[in-house]
């Protein structure tokens, strides 16, 4: 599967330290993905051949809460 751009809004993230988290959790999913997040917007970008749905259900396990963006 080929890399494509998935944005998600992410909300419980507080401070550095959830965003350094969620950008794990991507990356545990998908080693190669690149990942920006915002903390103040809980946006999250990622270029990734994981599926949004993956990422969601991952970041959701995590205690935050995930949606399409
Ligand atoms: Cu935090």
């Amino acid at each position: 599967m080929s890399a494509q751009s998935i944005v998600l809004k992410v909300t419980g993230m507080t401070c550095q330290g959830c965003v350094r988290s969620v950008d794990k959790i991507v990356k545990r999913a998908d080693p190669q993905a690149q990942v920006q997040i915002d903390l103040p917007t809980g946006r999250l970008e990622a270029a990734t051949s994981a599926s949004a749905q993956s990422l969601i259900s991952a970041i959701n396990a995590a205690g935050f809460q995930a949606q399409m963006g």
